[in-house]
């Protein structure tokens, strides 16, 4: 397990971040231990202030880009490019209290030990809390990075639409973050960031930190199935066209054509949105969500063909009209050699046991990885629990992971 302390005593306080992610949490907190602050909420605007203000005590100099990403930096000896931290700010609904927290107050703690150590760094550090990584408000996630590495462009994240049509970018000026920097990349020397690992593969093993070597690719489509409203009494089982069948059998399918897949091939149906949704009415649109993942692209690329075909089938079955549109693809990537290299060093400094390992879960740091030297930093999820309320990492594993993070930044912002 973690350390209490580094092998060369240099060390964040624990103490000064717990009362900080403490006091962030208590933003949106639900009443069973989890936050709602689904992006640019009010939830998500009240700790992008608390956040903004944490930055500036800490003599940041702040700075929102016109996607409401939220930038603080600490000046270096040089003005050389500089060494981005963070992760994000919005949650799930009704998720975890750790999930992108760790990795940006992770990061102000680093900011703030080199300022309470009087350490001065060549480069300059940045601390950014990207908009929208989720994804659950506004599709598709990680949309703050992406539209800053020049994966989408900022017309098309700001039409993005949510559930009820209101626009991202309305909701950017709606929360007043619709900053004036453009959103465009800086010259970045690499970039690093401190997450939970949100899946088993730590606590089964009883290590404190994951090396990162990479992310699974995945893509996400929108599906519907139109069928035909009718009477849940009168219509004969033979004359019906049921748009919730159709999805069931491609539910199943998926269910069927993953596991049976490649080894870590995942595939998940989140969101059924049924109309009219009613006990006694036969379905008449169902739409629907797919996430295929794997750490092999070919793999994800297979199951998104078949699961195509899967839909399409169905609905010729059920004779329901059918649509699919992939509404994102990230390809699997590997991390930096020099920045896994670095982060392996850093965690043999401070102490922690430790290993290389991929990780599910998709992060800003899939879109980093693109423009700059990027790494990442796992820390333990108990019970590999996340995306729910119950999502938890014992504190010092936090403050290990910090702690690698600390060292790691050190190594980079002196290069
Ligand atoms: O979907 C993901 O992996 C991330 O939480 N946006
Ligand atoms: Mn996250
Ligand atoms: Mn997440």
């Amino acid at each position: 397990m973690a350390t209490d302390g580094t092998r060369d005593g240099l060390a964040v306080d624990g103490d000064r971040l717990r009362r900080r992610f403490d006091a962030f949490n208590e933003i949106g907190a639900t009443d069973r231990g989890g936050v709602n602050r689904p992006a640019l909420s009010d939830a998500n605007a009240r700790a992008r202030d608390r956040l903004v203000e944490w930055l500036r005590e800490a003599g940041l100099d702040v700075r929102i880009d016109e996607m409401g990403n939220v930038f603080g930096r600490r000046a270096g000896s040089e003005d050389a490019a500089p060494v981005l931290l963070g992760s994000h700010v919005d949650s799930q609904y009704n998720g975890g209290r750790f999930d992108g927290v760790v990795g940006v107050l992770g990061a102000l703690e680093v900011v703030e030990t080199l300022d309470d150590e009087g350490i001065e760094t060549r480069r300059p550090i940045e601390v950014v809390a990207w908009s929208n990584e989720e994804g659950v408000r506004f599709q598709p996630d990680m949309l703050g990075s992406g539209v800053y590495t020049g994966r989408f462009d900022l017309d098309y994240a700001h039409d993005r639409t949510d559930k009820s049509g209101r626009r991202f970018g309305d909701e950017l000026d709606r929360i007043g973050y619709r900053g004036d920097g453009p959103c465009v990349a800086d010259d970045l020397h690499c970039y690093l960031e401190l997450h939970v690992e949100q899946g088993p593969y730590l606590a089964e093993r009883d290590l404190s930190v994951g090396v990162v070597e990479g992310v699974y690719g995945f893509s996400w489509l929108n599906a519907r199935f139109t069928g035909a409203a009718d009477h849940a009494g009168p219509t004969p089982m033979d004359r019906r066209t049921d748009a919730l069948v159709a999805t069931a059998e491609v539910i199943l399918a998926t269910r069927r054509l993953t596991a049976t897949g490649g080894d870590d091939l995942v595939g998940t149906v989140g969101s059924v949105d049924v109309s009219p949704n009613a006990i006694n009415v036969i379905p008449e649109t169902v739409e629907f969500t797919l996430d295929v993942r794997s750490y092999d692209n070919a793999a994800v690329d297979e199951a998104v063909d078949r699961i195509e075909r899967e839909i399409e089938w169905a609905g010729e079955r059920e004779g329901a009209d059918w649509a699919v549109e992939e509404i994102m693809r990230v390809d699997a990537s590997t991390f930096d050699d020099d920045c896994v290299a670095t982060i392996e060093a850093a965690a043999e400094t401070v102490g922690v046991d430790h290993v290389r390992m991929v990780s599910g879960a998709g992060h800003d740091a899939n879109y980093l990885n693109e423009i700059c030297p990027t790494g990442m930093i796992f820390v333990p999820s108990e019970g590999g629990v996340s995306h729910t309320e119950a999502e938890y990492t014992e504190w010092t594993d936090v403050v290990g992971g910090v702690d690698v993070l600390l060292h790691a930044t050190l190594s980079k912002a002196r290069e």
